[in-house]
């Protein structure tokens, strides 16, 4: 009865933490791997745009989330935003950067000067990179060269990644950003869910176990629940029965000794 209740406690488990695996979304596991602060061929009006890169193995879903900065800045996504495993997602001030962005903001400015992206769910921050007035480059965007994303870990883009109306960027594309995706490690709700699977198979391992004993509960003094009953297990029948030597059941019956009423 108790390794039918871990087999069920570790079912639930399992299946509870699956359904939230499977609908988590690990914003804070995006990272922001493009940054044009200062376009040049446009103005910041129409030039401006980030990018972002999706490191894990799962969909994410950017619905509901906020862009801001530490000011006035708030842009809330209102409908689904997919950002699919190993991808790129453009977010633009307009719709004609110098390429087709996946996505249009308003009410959000890429400051020249000291100032921040920060993503939010709520009162929850989830994402942020902030960065000086040395980030910004007229014309040419930066990349994230290495982990964790922080300013000073962004290198200006190379010349040779020209893109629209002649600025330097490679939106929608890796470019020069090379940061591995086994550098991500997985989501906290992924061990869980391993962690619950592996609760499961071995609550149901020694469910089985405790089904083929004919035994099913010993007590201290030797006598066993069999079949509704309780009878003594102590003579060497029993013992070769219990070590897998199978017996018929009227000799068994036989060598068991007398019945507990
Ligand atoms: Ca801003
Ligand atoms: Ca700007
Ligand atoms: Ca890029």
């Amino acid at each position: 009865m108790q390794a039918k209740g871990f087999a069920h406690f570790g079912l639930l488990v399992s299946l509870s933490i699956y359904t939230g695996f499977s609908h988590a979304m690990p914003i804070s596991d995006l990272l922001i791997s493009e940054v044009m602060v200062n376009p040049a061929a446009l103005s910041d009006a129409r030039g401006e745009w980030f990018e972002l890169f999706n490191p894990t193995t799962e969909e994410i879903n950017l619905r509901e989330i906020t862009i801001g900065d530490d000011g006035r800045d708030r842009h809330r996504i209102e409908s689904d935003l997919l950002i699919l495993p190993g991808e790129y997602l453009t977010l633009a001030r307009y719709f004609d950067p110098g390429f087709i962005p996946d996505y249009v903001y308003d009410d959000f400015i890429l400051g020249n000067s000291e100032d921040e992206i920060v993503f939010s769910a709520g009162t929850s921050e989830l994402l942020r990179l902030e960065y000086d007035s040395d980030f910004a480059a007229a014309g040419r965007s930066r990349e994230l060269g290495v982990l964790p994303m922080t300013a000073s870990h962004y290198d200006l883009t190379p010349a040779s990644f020209g893109y629209g109306y002649g600025d330097i960027g490679t939106p929608g594309d890796s470019g020069s950003f090379r940061v591995s995706v086994a550098a991500v490690p997985l989501p906290d709700t992924a061990w869980l869910f391993i962690g619950g699977t592996l609760m499961l198979l071995t609550s149901t391992a020694l469910l089985r176990r405790r089904k083929s004993s004919p035994y099913r509960s010993c007590q201290p003094s030797g006598l066993c629940r069999h079949s509704g009953s309780l009878r003594r297990h102590s003579d060497t029948s029993n013992r070769r029965e219990s070590q897998g030597v199978t017996l018929g059941h009227n000799m068994a019956e036989h060598n068991l000794g007398q019945e507990v009423r």
